[in-house]
């Protein structure tokens, strides 16, 4: 069989699986990326979640010998929630991004990208493949915008004409030589509303993100969340979605393709008094299956304290004390310690100031004089 027409048995292929976009790029290297993340490397807006070295990061070659193409493939996800819950005064929820509503995605991608290499080996036994979702070491944006999925937007996302941004992308590095896709025109003109709509910065100019600003990433570190950004993060507790909420790409988009991303309510957005007790077990049970729960549960119990100062929700005072006085773990003390500081009752200024004579963790005392403070300053 010809490579051309097993390009195109591959893509009517890739639709039987329920793949929703398909590009072919080469495997040259990505020249114009290794001097970008040169450059956000010694600016420090590297996250630190980035796989490998910059070599292996743009040259496709170090990680399948002989590698000729890379076939990009994208799997739309909701940005809508049928089911919602209601969010009540007495039982508020978090909420987790919308790339981690249904099973996690790695595991969705992998598996159609598996089924697309075995299809290959089957048609071209002297094919040789390797597949990467996410975690790689190649940027699944730059394979997917040389192989035409979408263009990339000053958002940094990949914004497909059909799917908006609202996109899992992955591929699949192969020594079959395919004919390449072209690459889509920017699309997003004089349009400044991502830059206009973050609400730390983060994005610095178009297309430059300063990922140790972007709340996406400071919902998943481990440490407290330092003060600027605590009262920036609503009630999202995994990730965040406003740069691409406020797109006009985004605007009418909402695809169910894919039955394993429908979110289901009460995990995607939890309730979060609930999580402050919940167990290993309970919560691997509960969010195991979830992209969201790959950091463990203790960044997303910070946040969730975080969220309940946010709605300065009195009914989850006395749980919130009883974290404050009994965790063992630190960050989680002290982020109970402040944002029952910004709820602001006389009962939790009291178990502030009754918490401190015990307290020996210098990080805590410090969050419980936070806290105090919110009385002569009340948190609006
Ligand atoms: C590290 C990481 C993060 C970090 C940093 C994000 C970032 N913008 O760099 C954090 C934790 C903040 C993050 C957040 C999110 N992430 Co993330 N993340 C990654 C990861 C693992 C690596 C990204 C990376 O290497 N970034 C370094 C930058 C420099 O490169 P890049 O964005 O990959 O590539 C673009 C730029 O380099 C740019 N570029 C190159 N040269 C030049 C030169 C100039 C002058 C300019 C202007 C631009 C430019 O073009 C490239 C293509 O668009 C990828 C998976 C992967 N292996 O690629 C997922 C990935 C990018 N994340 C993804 C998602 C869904 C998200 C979130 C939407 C999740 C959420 N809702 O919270 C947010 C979005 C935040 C944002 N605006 O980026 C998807 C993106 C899908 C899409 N449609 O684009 C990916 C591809 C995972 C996947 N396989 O689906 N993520
Ligand atoms: S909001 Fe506007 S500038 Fe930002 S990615 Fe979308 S179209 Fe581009």
């Amino acid at each position: 069989m010809n490579t051309d027409q097993l390009r195109q048995e591959i893509i009517d292929y890739s639709k039987e699986i329920g793949i929703d976009k398909i590009g072919f790029a080469s495997a040259d290297v990505f020249a114009g990326l290794k001097d970008r993340l040169k450059r956000q490397q010694e600016l420090g807006y590297q996250s630190g979640f980035e796989k490998g070295s910059i070599e292996e990061r743009t040259e496709p070659g170090r990680l399948l010998p002989e590698a000729k193409s890379i076939i990009s493939i994208a799997l739309a996800y909701p940005s809508r929630m049928n089911d919602r819950p209601t969010n009540t005064k007495e039982e508020r929820r978090g909420v987790f991004c919308r790339a981690s509503w249904g099973v996690d995605y790695h595991q969705v991608l992998r598996d159609r990208l598996e089924k697309l290499a075995d299809f290959i080996q089957e048609k071209f036994p002297e094919a040789s493949t390797k597949v990467m979702v996410d975690t790689g070491e190649l940027s699944d944006r730059a394979v997917a915008e040389r192989a035409g999925i979408g263009f990339s937007g000053k958002n940094t996302s990949i914004i497909t004409p059909e799917f908006g941004s609202y996109v899992y992308l992955g591929e699949l590095i192969t020594n079959v030589p395919f004919v390449p896709d072209t690459p889509l025109e920017d699309g997003c003109g004089s349009c400044t509303k991502c830059l206009d709509a973050c609400p730390t910065g983060a994005l610095v100019q178009g297309g430059q993100l300063n990922a140790q600003r972007c709340l996406a990433f400071l919902t998943q570190t481990k440490d407290f969340l330092p003060d600027e950004f605590r009262p920036k993060l609503g009630n999202f507790i995994y990730g965040f979605d406003t740069c691409q909420v406020v797109c006009p790409y985004n605007k009418h988009v909402d695809f169910h393709n894919h039955p394993e991303f429908e979110p289901e309510p009460d995990v995607a957005k939890p309730k979060l008094k609930p999580m402050l007790r919940i167990s290993n077990r309970e919560f691997k049970e509960t969010f195991g299956h979830i992209a969201g729960s790959w950091r463990g549960k203790k960044p997303l119990q910070r946040n969730a304290l975080l969220a309940l100062g946010h709605y300065k929700d009195e009914t989850a005072v006395d749980e919130m004390i009883a974290v404050m006085n009994n965790d063992p773990r630190p960050v989680i003390r002290g982020t109970a310690a402040w944002s029952l500081g910004k709820i602001g009752t006389e009962e939790a200024f009291a178990a502030i100031r009754e918490a401190m004579d015990k307290e020996t963790d210098e990080q805590v005392l410090t969050e419980m004089e936070k806290g105090l403070a919110f009385a002569e300053t009340p948190a609006t």
